[in-house]
């Protein structure tokens, strides 16, 4: 890793400041550079993160009090992953649900985890599974933006920001 290199080197793999920059102090410099290499590892390290993909996300109203979510979740990583737990602090409470038929009757159900294959998308979508939004601190109105943080358990969290998009016609956001 480019860090573990002796600071000597200009860290982090970056050209020596002297092969096109004025000379400047390098007895400044030296003591950012390891604050610098601390600040890039994070980035690198949990290469799960970058796996998955969330896009097409919308969330909806269903009353004053609660709402539901819907996005494509894509796992281009190597790696089977489970999205385990939702949370948002829009809400009190926030669920992984799924629609279950229950003698001809689609009822609504808390959803098991959900596990997503290496190379596999999970759509969440109306009257399937979705993330369900129970105790709305305030109305989800058209035009906010709702943040979710889905909890993908050893894969890493995966931030999410949806349009709050009441009108959207089912089965419009994945778009083929
Ligand atoms: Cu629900």
């Amino acid at each position: 890793m480019a860090c573990a290199r002796p600071v000597a080197e200009w860290g982090c793999g970056r050209p020596h400041p002297a092969l096109g920059l004025p000379d400047r102090k390098d007895e400044e410099m030296k003591p950012l550079l390891p604050a610098l290499c601390l600040g890039l590892i994070p980035l690198a390290a949990p290469a799960q993160d970058a796996a998955l993909a969330v896009h097409d996300g919308y969330a909806r109203a269903a009353n004053p009090r609660s709402g539901a979510a819907f996005m494509v979740i894509e796992n281009r990583g190597a790696e089977a992953c489970t999205l385990s737990a939702v949370a948002s602090d829009a809400a009190e409470r926030v669920e992984l649900h799924t629609h279950r038929d229950e003698g001809g009757v689609m009822r609504m159900v808390k959803a098991d985890p959900i596990l997503i294959p290496a190379g596999a998308r999970h759509e969440l979508a109306r009257g399937g599974d979705h993330v369900m939004l129970m105790g709305l601190k305030r109305p989800l109105k058209d035009g906010d933006e709702l943040a979710l943080t889905l909890d993908f358990g050893p894969c890493g969290k995966v931030e999410a920001s949806l349009p709050v998009d009441s009108k959207r016609i089912p089965g419009h956001a994945a778009g083929h």
